[in-house]
């Protein structure tokens, strides 16, 4: 029984010795949407599993709805090492990687399996690390969706039916001229900005996915819906390389791992929570237009020269791989 004090002082000064020289890391971690969007739901799950696997050593605080800034501010304070990570559209960064504009070309994909096939294959790595010169770390592809086109003013049954509206776009170039192609007035626009122009009417329309159509109330100043699925959009969860080359190869494999992880459900949510929100939608008080085969294949006609365009500057070996992982998609 002697000993028992001594041994236990030891041990307890052993515990705290241990942990004492390692310091709590808290990473800030910004996004756009709503905290109950999926990409809000998969920040909090990221969150946990980094909390899980570093044993509490690493705490990431999420801030959604743009309280960090716009996905482009976000993107600017990541290079600056003022932000540690956010989770954005890869969209955003073609001015950046204009190779990143693969994922805008409109009609590139008719299924979330292709995009899966590009976004996890040699094409998605090969892009993710062409951010790395420009101050970000690509860690993982989440998923925004296929995006459709909603506005104020008519149903969307044919491609004519766009021309002449004022519509939103994302702050991109293939967004920009897809939809000048089709006719239509654009305005680039930060998302954060997006419902005001919308409730203003500064903008008649605008093109998202059901997630985020329905997390940011967008049913509330829009009446038509039109399931156009005229491109596909992933998220990418970023590091700011500033911060990240300050981490540890264990606490780097902790978040890389974490991010993997959560896209994996991230998706699975996004997915489900567009197949409910097409089913809501006329609930919603929207105004649905399916789109027949034979118009959507007009759209699609009317950009092609878009996808041309911009299949040269991203380059014909990352279209050509992007188009082989969708074959083996296809089996
Ligand atoms: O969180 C949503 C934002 O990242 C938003 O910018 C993504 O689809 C988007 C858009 O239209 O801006």
């Amino acid at each position: 029984m002697k000993l028992l004090k001594p041994l236990l002082v030891l041990t307890g000064f052993l515990f705290c010795a241990a942990h004492a020289g390692a310091e709590e890391l808290k990473v800030k971690f910004g996004y756009g949407s709503t905290e109950q969007h999926p990409q809000g739901v998969a920040a909090k799950l990221f969150a946990d599993l980094v909390k899980t696997k570093s044993k509490g050593q690493i705490v990431v605080n999420t801030y959604s709805s743009g309280k960090l800034g716009s996905d482009p501010q976000m993107q600017s304070s990541l290079q600056g090492g003022t932000l540690e990570m956010m989770v954005g559209p890869t969209s955003n960064l073609v001015g950046l990687v204009q190779e990143l504009g693969l994922f805008d070309l409109p009609f590139l994909f008719s299924s979330n399996k292709e995009a899966d096939a590009v976004m996890d294959g040699a094409t998605g790595k090969a892009l993710a690390e062409k951010l790395e010169p420009h101050g970000l770390i690509g860690l993982a592809y989440w998923e925004n969706g296929f995006r459709h086109v909603t506005n104020s003013k008519r149903h969307i049954k044919r491609p004519e039916d766009i021309h002449g509206l004022k519509i939103r776009v994302m702050q991109n170039p293939v967004f920009n001229d897809t939809f000048k192609a089709l006719g239509a007035n654009t305005v680039p626009l930060a998302f954060t900005e997006l419902y005001t122009a919308l409730d203003m009417k500064a903008v008649d329309a605008q093109e998202n996915p059901l997630g985020l159509f329905e997390s940011t109330k967008f049913y509330e100043v829009q009446k038509y819906i039109t399931l156009s699925a005229h491109v596909y959009a992933p998220f990418i969860v970023l590091a700011s390389k500033k911060w990240w080359d300050t981490l540890s190869d264990a606490n780097r494999k902790i978040i890389r791992e974490a991010a993997l992880e959560s896209a994996v459900a991230q998706r699975k949510l996004a997915r489900d929570m567009a197949e409910q929100t097409e089913k809501r939608l006329k609930e919603l008080g929207m105004e649905v237009t399916v789109m027949s085969p034979e118009e959507r294949n007009r759209m699609r006609e009317a950009v092609k020269p878009v996808f041309q365009k911009y299949a040269q500057t991203i380059g014909e070996d990352l279209v050509n791989q992007a188009l082989a992982d969708i074959r083996k998609a296809n089996p």
